[in-house]
Formats: C-alpha cells, sequence, structure tokens
C-alpha cells in the first residue's frame, strides 16, 4: 500500500491485454491509491480477461478502443463525458508494429508496417490527448504515455518501432507544450525491459534482460510495479511542477556508456 490518494481522481487506462500488460500492473496501484478507472482494451479478443481483471479492483469498469478508428475514439470519449463528465488521467500503454517488421533488417521496413507502426503506438495519442484535455478543461490533468529507450538508443530488431517511440517521445513534448497553459501535464515513462506479451517471443529478449541486469547500477531488471508506481507519482500531485519530461524507470541503465 502505499500513501498517494487518488480517492478524487478518475481516469483512463489504455492498453490492458492480460494480467502481464504494463496497463494492468498501473491499474491494480492506481486502484489501490483510491483513483476510479476505465481499463480500455483493444477488441474482443482481449474483452473477457480484461473483465475478469477489472473485477479485481474496487472501482473500474471496462471500454473497448480501437486507437485506430477516429470512430471508436470519439465514442470512447462520449461514454466518459456522460459516466464521468470529466477525466483527471490518462495512461498510454499501447504499441504494435507488424511481426515481419520486428528483428529482421530495419532496412527492410515496409510503408505498410511504418504506417502502422506510428498510427498505433505514436499518433494515437494525439487523438487521445484531445479528447482527454476536453474533459479535463478547466480543472487541469495528467497523461502518461509508455516508451522505451530505442528511441535514443539502437536496439537491434526493435526497428521501426524504435522510429515510433522517438515519434512518441516528441508528441508528449509538443503535447506538453500546448496544453500546458490548461494545467494539464505530459509526460513519458521509459520503461526498461520487463516481461509482458509485448515482449513474448521477440528473440533475444531473455539476453536482452540478462544483459540489463549486469550492465544498470541496480544490478538488477525492474518490476511491473515500479513502473506502475512511477506512472501513479506521475499522474499524482506529488508531479505537479513536472510536464514534459520522458522518465527513465530502468534500474539506471540509460545512463551507462560501458
Ligand atoms: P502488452 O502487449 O500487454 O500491451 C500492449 C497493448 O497495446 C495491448 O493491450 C494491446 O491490446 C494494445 N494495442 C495494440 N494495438 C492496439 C490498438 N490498435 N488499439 C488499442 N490498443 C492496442 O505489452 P506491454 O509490454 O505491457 O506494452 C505496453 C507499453 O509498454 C507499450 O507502449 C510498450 O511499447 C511499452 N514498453 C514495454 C516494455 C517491455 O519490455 N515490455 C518496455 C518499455 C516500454
Ligand atoms: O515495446 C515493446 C514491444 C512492442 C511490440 C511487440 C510486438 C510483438 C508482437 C510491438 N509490436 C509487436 N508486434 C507483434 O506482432 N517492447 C519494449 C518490448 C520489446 O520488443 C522488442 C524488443 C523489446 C525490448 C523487439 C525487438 C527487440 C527488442
Amino acid at each position: 500500500m502505499y500513501r498517494v490518494d487518488l480517492a478524487d481522481k478518475v481516469g483512463l487506462v489504455m492498453g490492458v491485454a492480460n494480467e502481464r500488460s504494463i496497463a494492468w500492473a498501473v491499474a491494480r496501484i492506481l486502484d489501490q491509491a483510491g483513483a476510479g478507472l476505465a481499463l480500455v482494451y483493444q477488441n474482443d479478443r482481449v474483452k473477457p480477461y480484461v473483465e475478469g481483471l477489472a473485477a479485481q479492483l474496487r472501482r473500474a469498469e471496462v471500454q473497448a478502443c480501437d486507437v485506430t478508428e477516429d470512430g471508436q475514439i470519439a465514442a470512447l470519449f462520449a461514454r466518459l463525458k456522460e459516466k464521468w463528465g470529466r477525466l483527471d488521467f490518462l495512461v498510454h500503454s499501447i504499441a504494435f508494429a507488424p511481426a515481419t517488421e520486428l528483428g529482421g533488417e530495419f532496412l527492410a521496413t515496409s510503408r505498410a508496417g511504418f504506417r502502422e507502426a506510428l498510427d498505433v503506438s505514436a499518433y494515437s495519442l494525439i487523438p487521445l490527448a484531445r479528447g482527454a484535455a476536453e474533459l479535463m478543461q478547466g480543472r487541469g490533468g495528467a497523461m502518461v504515455a509508455l516508451t522505451f529507450q530505442a528511441s535514443e538508443r539502437v536496439f537491434p530488431g526493435y526497428n521501426v518501432m524504435g522510429t515510433a517511440k522517438a515519434a512518441l517521445e516528441h508528441i508528449v513534448r509538443q503535447l506538453a507544450y500546448e496544453l500546458g497553459p490548461h494545467g494539464v501535464r505530459v509526460c513519458g515513462l521509459s520503461s526498461g525491459p520487463v516481461r509482458t506479451l509485448a515482449a513474448r517471443g521477440i528473440p533475444g529478449f531473455p539476453e536482452m534482460l540478462k544483459s540489463h541486469e549486469e550492465r544498470a547500477p541496480l544490478k538488477r531488471n525492474i518490476t511491473h510495479d515500479e513502473v506502475a508506481k512511477a506512472v501513479v507519482f506521475l499522474v499524482s500531485d506529488l508531479a505537479s511542477g513536472i510536464t514534459g519530461e520522458i522518465l527513465h524507470v530502468d534500474a539506471g541503465y540509460h545512463i551507462m556508456g560501458v
């Protein structure tokens, strides 16, 4: 149990697929802090899992939204407007690139793969921020997007997802600038590698965890809950002076040269 009190806040946690999703760890810690939540899932394939997870929380319900569909984004915010009439925070924990774009040569990146990766993993934050900011009007709020250090450095095989994360982090800064005057903060959270659905089956992922453990100053990998705690910090009033920032939760890995 942590002492951050979010009992008077309601927010969206987007990107829950299963119990290993970073978004699920975030939802649990936000729930412990007392926040009211809408867990947003992509489609019917993951719906039963997400409904089962939401049932374990105190004040959570589920909403569907495929972020590649403008109509679904509009419908999501229309439902939230009716339900809460306001919004205090949004957590974006969504990424996708076609499997054919990961692991091979970056030189082989297709136009269609580039479009899809950038659309889902980066562009989506813009219309979501637009919808969320409208519900935050007058009272302020906070948004946090999950990112990865491959936006700044080369992680072989991450390929066009690195391009997408670089775009996502730029979008964070641009939105922080435009929404700042409305009291809305926008930050990125750059997580070290953690075992999730999105990391499973990535060739070389176990080796990456091992190298992270050896090279990071804390000499270990990070946990889902450590990422989640930092998200809760960023959406809470404890972070009231922070916006446009990309916070690394990676056991210090990013500071190392060799
Ligand atoms: P995950 O597979 O559990 O989460 C990814 C989510 O994206 C899933 O819930 C999936 O349904 C959702 N999604 C994909 N396409 C979508 C669409 N069109 N519309 C709506 N939702 C869609 O894996 P995760 O590791 O929890 O990933 C969450 C975030 O964390 C991603 O942004 C990822 O890049 C980031 N991240 C992960 C790691 C890691 O090592 N796992 C490290 C750093 C950052
Ligand atoms: O952001 C991610 C993974 C995002 C991801 C994962 C998949 C797998 C299934 C995006 N799209 C897809 N598409 C699929 O079809 N991570 C930070 C985890 C990750 O992914 C890597 C990594 C790491 C770390 C891919 C290559 C190299 C390292």
